[in-house]
């Protein structure tokens, strides 16, 4: 029979099969046999070996069509990236971490903001805007409306669903900001209690603490994450930074020089096109921030790898 990993927790795996059953899988001898670790997201061979207490053991995986490291996932389309615009503010720094690590991964990242029932002051307008002109695609929704019906909350929630429609997605974004609760409206079309809220941060006490696909339908997954609180750059240089920017990468041919920083340079596209405010401010700051950080990390890295290119022998 063949499925689906939907959960991995302490060498077992959860596999979704094709007739809605879920069996708690071992993965003997599958390492060995082809030397990759079975992820969620994973499709596989898999064989009954208790039909009653819906054990089995995964036997084969099948080819991926891709395979993120962060979060450990397979067969993934799409990130939606969920920040809320209140309770918590939403970390841009962060947000623009999150974008970086899709975009180096080579996956396409939704925005959505989350909480627009308690954003009183429209601050969610202003942050659309900033990753709209970044050329992503952003949206605005409450789950907790949503789930009460208010007027309003559905066109936006159905516009998410045709979003996600017939992909598989994982989400990203930090504790608290209603990935649970957004999943579980898409899901049951309604809300379930995502826990007590503590008054003072808004966090409900259901913390997602493992990765799990949840089926919207048929052909429509979509990865629950934990959530992180911070991340840092990993496995990159400096010098490729600006190529995880979409909006820098359409303005370098403006720059003077080739393989400009954007930093201090003179005649620079990039710098220009801030100063007219068709780069948004918080992003080049943010760009900046990021350049400086990896700079520090480790100051040789990029020479190494550039002698590495040329050919010579790697020590
Ligand atoms: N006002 C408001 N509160 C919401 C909304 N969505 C979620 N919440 C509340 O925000 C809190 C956190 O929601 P969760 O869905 O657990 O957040 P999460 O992002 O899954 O958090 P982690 O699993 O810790 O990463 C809960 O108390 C929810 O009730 C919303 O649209 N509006
Ligand atoms: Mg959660
Ligand atoms: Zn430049």
């Amino acid at each position: 029979m063949q499925g689906k990993i939907v959960k991995g927790i302490a060498g077992f795996y959860y596999v979704h099969t094709a007739d809605n059953n879920r069996y708690e899988c071992k993965a003997k001898g599958v390492f060995r046999k082809d030397g990759r670790k079975p992820l969620v997201g994973d499709n596989v061979e898999l064989e009954i070996l208790d039909p009653e207490k819906h054990l089995g053991n995964i036997r084969k995986l099948l080819p991926r069509t891709s395979e993120l490291i962060r979060p450990a996932v397979a067969n993934v389309d799409q990130a939606l990236v969920i920040f809320s615009i209140v309770k918590p503010q939403p970390n841009l720094n962060l947000l623009d971490r999150f974008l970086i690590m899709m975009e180096q991964q080579g996956i396409p990242s939704i925005i959505c903001f989350n909480k627009m029932d308690i954003d009183e002051e429209g601050a969610g307008q202003r942050y659309e805007e900033i990753y709209r002109n970044c050329g992503y695609r952003t949206l605005q929704v409450s789950a907790r409306a949503w789930a009460r019906s208010a007027e309003g909350a559905e066109s936006s929630m159905e516009e998410l669903l045709a979003l996600l429609k017939g992909k598989t997605t994982t989400v990203a974004g930090p504790s608290g900001v209603g990935k649970s609760s957004l999943i579980n409206c898409l899901q049951h079309n309604k809300v379930m209690e995502t826990g007590v809220i503590s008054t003072k941060i808004e966090r409900g006490k259901h913390t997602t603490r493992h990765s799990e696909l949840i089926a919207i339908s048929e052909d429509t997954y979509i990865l629950d994450t934990p959530g992180f609180s911070s991340l840092s750059l990993f496995d990159m240089e400096k010098e490729e930074l600006a190529s995880f920017f979409p909006e820098l990468v359409r303005e370098e041919q403006y720059c003077k020089f080739a393989g400009c920083s954007h930093i201090q340079e003179p005649v620079c596209g990039v710098r220009d096109a801030v100063a007219e405010g068709h780069i948004s401010r918080e992003r080049y700051e943010n760009y900046c921030l990021l350049y400086e950080e990896l700079k520090n990390i480790n100051p040789y890295k990029g020479k190494i790898a550039i002698s590495k290119k040329k050919g010579k022998e790697e020590k």
